[in-house]
């Protein structure tokens, strides 16, 4: 057996496939033991891919990338990956060991190069070695928190002879529970006045919904969403849903200014823009799940819907929150309307695409996507790192597994990564995309009206592209939306890959404080 055959052999036995990619001929050897590849028009976009399929999915998936450029132009999608814990396997192929002392073309370092944004990094040194690293390759992307890993294989040990011993993998998320650390935290919560539950991405990584709701009603305390979690913290139709934690420090402290122990389960707390208040002083604060974040306060790693189930026997009901019913809602539905505001959108949007997976790269309408379409299991996705291009490229990789997809991107976001389009209408991936236009960088322009006013119309932040023509360039049936948004039935319909273009209200609303 040779080198490319190990890891044919390697991909077979741990299940690793499909591949994403866009190759050169430092990669061409290795490919010889790759059957099922995907290729897309920018090396980025096959990490994105990768990303939306193995976060839907949980199931590792494999990622060949060009040597040093390649690598290079998808640093910032691997940095996506890793802080979207998504467990995939990135490969590349690297210059021949024989002249590499000769630092030739498309050599580099590449173990340096992903320092930093991956879980593992590792070239192989010997052929031998290839199913030995494949199988912690996979253990360690998968081992919660989950996130990429790179593995670096040069072209002459390819075609070494290489011994493969069979093994048996076997992989279980760890079922993890600390009982006495379960006894600790109902008696914490029994000894608070006032406790809240804020919870995160691994509510829906680990499938927890029913545990984390039996919780929240034996609590009877209000759940709040960890701010920009990138995937379903809570089922939003829940009595118990207080709705997002927003991302600045004095906006939480606000919100959770009546809460004496704050009980974090599954995420964390991340924070944009820098507010000058301290998070949360005079609060206790305890974490408990895989990804814990010491920072905050008390931290316990368990299993957390092996917690949520065990902690709800345990404690005593002391709150009784159930959510208000939002009064005003159809009032802003109405009175966007007549602007084609995000409010009417989506209020229309939703009666089509009700139970649909929502990928949002919607920018300053994500608050509002967010809240309309809801949370439940696998039913929202964006990316955890405020890097643009990646909804678009996750979309891809999660449509190979899932027909009812639509991806929401403003018109700046979709230009990132605007040739995965290529790839949708080659592998006929039924993308329903809504691009959401108002002519620039929306959101740059709000954040310049509240601390740089004099840049709020600079021109560099206005941006016309006829992205309907574009889309049909790549081969993408593609409409505009009318003032009824009646298109929306004809996007719904069918699934081949369309495009939907709908103009927005211009006007540049103060988002921030
Ligand atoms: C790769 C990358 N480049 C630049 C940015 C900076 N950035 C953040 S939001 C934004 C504008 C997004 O525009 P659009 O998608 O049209 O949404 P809108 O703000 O109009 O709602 C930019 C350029 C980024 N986050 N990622």
């Amino acid at each position: 057996m040779k080198g490319y055959e190990a890891l044919k052999a390697s991909i077979k036995e741990l299940d690793i496939s499909p591949a994403f990619g866009n190759p050169g001929t430092t990669e061409l050897p290795m490919l010889r033991g790759i059957d099922q590849y995907y290729l897309t028009l920018h090396d980025s976009i096959a990490v994105g891919m990768a990303d939306g399929y193995s976060q839907y999915s949980l199931k590792p998936s494999l990622v060949n990338l060009h040597s040093v450029p390649g690598v290079g132009n998808s640093i910032a999608f691997i940095h996506t990956s890793l802080k979207n814990r998504a467990p995939i396997i990135i490969t590349a192929g690297q210059q021949d060991t024989r002249h590499a002392v000769y630092e030739p073309l498309l050599y580099g370092e590449l173990t340096d190069m992903v320092n930093g944004v991956v879980k593992m990094r590792y070239e192989v040194r010997h052929s031998n070695d290839i199913p030995i690293i494949m199988r912690k390759a996979k253990a360690i992307a998968l081992t919660p928190p989950m996130g990429p890993v790179f593995i670096s294989f040069p072209m002459d040990i390819m075609d070494e002879d290489a011994e493969y011993l069979p093994r048996q993998y076997a992989y279980r998320i760890p079922n993890l529970i600390d009982e006495d650390a379960v006894d600790y935290i109902a008696n914490a919560l029994d000894a608070a006045e006032n406790p809240a539950l804020v919870m995160g991405y691994e509510i829906d990584a680990f499938n927890a919904f029913k545990e984390a709701e039996e919780l929240a009603d034996a609590l009877g305390c209000p759940v709040y969403a960890e701010p920009l979690a990138h995937r379903s913290p809570f089922n939003s139709n829940s009595k118990r849903f207080a709705g997002d934690l927003l991302p600045g420090s004095t906006l939480i402290n606000m919100k959770l200014l009546t809460h004496d122990l704050i009980l974090i389960i599954g995420g964390g707390i991340t924070l944009y823009p820098y507010l000058p208040s301290p998070l949360l002083p005079g609060k206790r604060i305890i974490s408990v799940g895989f990804d814990v974040d010491p920072r905050l306060g008390e931290t316990f790693i368990m299993n957390p819907r092996m917690f949520m189930k065990e902690a709800a026997k345990k404690i005593t009901h002391k709150c009784n929150y159930v959510r208000e019913d939002d009064l005003l809602y159809m009032n802003r539905v109405v009175r966007s309307r007549a602007v084609m505001g995000i409010d009417y959108v989506m209020h229309e949007a939703r009666k089509v695409f009700q139970d649909f997976t929502v990928v949002d790269e919607s920018i300053s309408y994500s608050p509002i996507v967010r809240s309309v379409m809801g949370y439940g299991h696998n039913k929202y996705f964006t990316a955890k790192s405020g890097q643009l291009g990646w909804a678009l490229s996750a979309s891809l990789g999660i449509s190979i597994v899932e027909k009812r997809l639509l991806t929401m991107v403003g018109d700046g976001s979709f230009m990132y990564s605007v040739q995965g389009l290529w790839t949708a209408a080659k592998y006929k991936l039924p993308l329903k995309i809504i691009v959401l236009s108002n002519g620039g960088y929306n959101i740059l322009k709000s954040y310049a009206k509240s601390y740089y006013p004099e840049l709020e119309t600079a021109d560099y932040l206005n941006i016309e592209a006829k992205i309907t023509d574009i889309a049909k360039g790549f081969g993408i049936e593609a409409e505009t939306a009318g003032k009824d948004l009646q298109e929306l039935k004809w996007l719904y319909e069918g699934e081949d890959p369309k495009l939907l273009l709908i103009n927005m209200d211009r006007t540049v609303q103060k988002m921030f404080l």
